[in-house]
Parts: C-alpha cells; sequence; structure tokens
C-alpha cells in the first residue's frame, strides 16, 4: 500500500500561505482546476451518458425522460433520488416548463444544487481552542490520508496541529501518521502499546495545556459488525468529552467513494453507535461512482464536508455543492 509520495522542500505545506488575495485565488483556481480534474471519471459516466441520450436535439418526450432515468442509475445516483428527479422532470416536461432536451441537464443541475444546498458544509469547530476531530471508517477507507490533508490545510491557516495516534492496532498506523505529522510540520502523540483510549487521553491533556488550535484524532479501521472495536470508538469519544465537554465537535466518517451504495450503508451502521457530525468521501479521483453523493443526500443526511481527489496534501477539497455539481456537469 502506498503511504505517500516524497516531495520537493519547497513544496511544503507551509509554501503559499501568505494570505494574500493574489494568492487565494490562484489557490482557489487551483482547487477548482483539482475538482475538475478528480471528477473526471465521474463527469464522463455521468454527463457524457447523458449527452449521449440526449445529443439528437430537438423536443423532449417519455422516451428520452426514461433514458435519462437509465442513465441516472447508472451514475450511482441510488433508486430513490432518480426517482425523484425524473418525477420533478416528468412534471416540469408535463407542466410545459420545459420541453426540450437542451434542458434537461440544467433543470437536473439546479434540482440537485437546491438539494444539496440544505447541507450545512462547513466544518463546526468552536470559539475556544482546541477543536477536536475524531476521525472514524472502515479498513483503508482514506482515513490517515484524509487527516494528513486536514492538517495541512489547519496548518496553511496558521493553526497549530496535534495529531493523535489512536490507530494502535495496524502496525505501522503510528509511523504512517507520524510522516503526515513531520511534512506538516504538526506535533503527534503515538503510543503503540497504549490503548486507543489511553493515548486519546494523553492527547487531550497535551492539547488543552500546550493550548493547541486542533487536535485530530486518527482511529484503526473497523466494520460495524465488530461490536467490541465499535465500543472502543465510543470509549475514546467519552475520554475526550471527559476532559472537554464539547468535543469531539466533529466525529467526521471517511469513506472510500469506490465503495458506492455500500458506502451509504456503512456510514448509516456507524451512526447507529456515534454522533458522526460529516463525512469525508475519499479516492473520488479514482472513481467514476462520485453521483453517490446525492444519494447520501436522500438516504443519509449526514452532510459530506470534504472530498478526497488525490493522494497529496492538497488534494482536499471543501465539499462546496456549487462548484461540485457544476464540475460533474460542466
Ligand atoms: N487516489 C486517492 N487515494 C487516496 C485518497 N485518500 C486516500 N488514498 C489512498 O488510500 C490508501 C489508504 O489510505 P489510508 O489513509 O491509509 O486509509 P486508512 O483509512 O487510514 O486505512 P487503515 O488505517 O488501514 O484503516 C492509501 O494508499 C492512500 O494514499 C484519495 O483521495 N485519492
Ligand atoms: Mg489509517
Amino acid at each position: 500500500m502506498r503511504i505517500f509520495r516524497r516531495r520537493k522542500k519547497d513544496d511544503s505545506p507551509q509554501a503559499g500561505s501568505g494570505g494574500d488575495a493574489d494568492t487565494a485565488v490562484a489557490e482557489s483556481k487551483g482547487l477548482v482546476e483539482g475538482l475538475r480534474s478528480g471528477l473526471k471519471k465521474t463527469h464522463d459516466k455521468i454527463t457524457g451518458g447523458l449527452k449521449s441520450v440526449l445529443k439528437g436535439g430537438g423536443n423532449l418526450d417519455e422516451e428520452l425522460i426514461e433514458q435519462v432515468e437509465e442513465q441516472l442509475y447508472l451514475a450511482d445516483m441510488g433508486p430513490r433520488t432518480v426517482l425523484r428527479l425524473c418525477d420533478q422532470l416528468r412534471e416540469a416536461y408535463k407542466g410545459g416548463e420545459i420541453a426540450e432536451t437542451g434542458e434537461v441537464i440544467p433543470f437536473l443541475k439546479e434540482r440537485i444544487k437546491a438539494d444539496l444546498a440544505r447541507w450545512d458544509t462547513a466544518l463546526k469547530l468552536p470559539e475556544n481552542p482546541p477543536a477536536v476531530i475524531l476521525v472514524v471508517g472502515v479498513n483503508g477507507s482514506g482515513k490517515t490520508t484524509t487527516i494528513g490533508k486536514l492538517a495541512h490545510r489547519f496548518r496553511k491557516e496558521g493553526k497549530s496541529v496535534l495529531l493523535a495516534a489512536c490507530d494502535t492496532f495496524r502496525a505501522g498506523a503510528g509511523e504512517q501518521l507520524k510522516i503526515w505529522a513531520e511534512w506538516t510540520r504538526s506535533e503527534i502523540v503515538k503510543n503503540e502499546s497504549a490503548d486507543p483510549a489511553a493515548v486519546a487521553f494523553d492527547a487531550m491533556g497535551k492539547a488543552v495545556s500546550q493550548e493547541y488550535d486542533v487536535l485530530i484524532v486518527d482511529t484503526a479501521g473497523r466494520v460495524h459488525t465488530r461490536k467490541n472495536l465499535m465500543s472502543e470508538l465510543q470509549k475514546i469519544q467519552r475520554v475526550v468529552s471527559k476532559k472537554l465537554p464539547d468535543a469531539p465537535h466533529e466525529t467526521i466518517m471517511v469513506l472510500d467513494a469506490n465503495t458506492g451504495q455500500n458506502g451509504i450503508s456503512q456510514a448509516m451502521k456507524f451512526s447507529e453507535c456515534l454522533e458522526l457530525t460529516g463525512l469525508v468521501l475519499a479516492k473520488l479521483d479514482g472513481t467514476a461512482r462520485g453521483g453517490i453523493v446525492f444519494g447520501m443526500r436522500d438516504q443519509i443526511d449526514i452532510p459530506v464536508k470534504f472530498v478526497g481527489i488525490g493522494q497529496e496534501p492538497e488534494d482536499l477539497a471543501c465539499f462546496d455543492p456549487e462548484k461540485f455539481v457544476d464540475a460533474l456537469f460542466e
């Protein structure tokens, strides 16, 4: 398994963090570009599929709407979302609101944007530090990488970051996190022979006493059926909130976008044990199944807060529904 790629010295997480307007514009352009290329496979599947059906131009009819419906199913949007969108499309067609094939994609885009706009996708961090973020998920979904990317993001904002290596289960997990800590010039608390909750306890103590801005807690991958491992997560949550009553301020589940609808089921199961406040959809760059974001809105109403679009520190985009939908339907 690839853990990381060595980066050039001048390419450090702090590079380009001057904070002036030009830098901000350049960064946001870079992110839009990154989002566009990261979503290319999903874009080609959704927009390519729809265009192939609608390419003839002219008037819309029932048969074309059925073909649109089929393409949306193929794009992993999930049955509930596809049915709802196509009902709306049929209604608009019958009511004379839309009549031509060229109006279909803009119509779908606006409906999807309106749905996703109801999600509050911003991280909820407290006024007084430390902000504590607990990261959970199944094995190999992208948790540690996402934590590295989040640390990079916070460091660029000038925040001090502490990482807690609470994956004491998988050999090498602490080392992997330590490399991210070095890259991002964050600090780390790790003790491979200790219980994960004990590491969380130590990390909380350090974060509070040394006034870190952000503490991010890495955890071992697990499946919901392992009851003892799920209660270990609850124990970490308890340890954290004992030290700081509002913490963890975010409990984020990282999903591998390649798992499609299965990822949604996993998140539902995790949310029965833990109060999840947000999701990260990792590895979107390697899959054409990004349509599951829309299914998530219907099936599990926990906001996607970030999407992973590569393996580099900057390959984590805030989930902005407008930009996401534009990039997919461009
Ligand atoms: N292409 C791509 N690869 C990613 C992304 N996020 C993570 N990965 C890769 O996915 C693999 C697993 O990532 P990890 O961060 O180790 O996953 P994890 O959930 O911490 O794994 P465990 O700790 O073993 O449960 C690594 O090879 C990462 O580089 C992403 O957004 N895009
Ligand atoms: Mg990990």
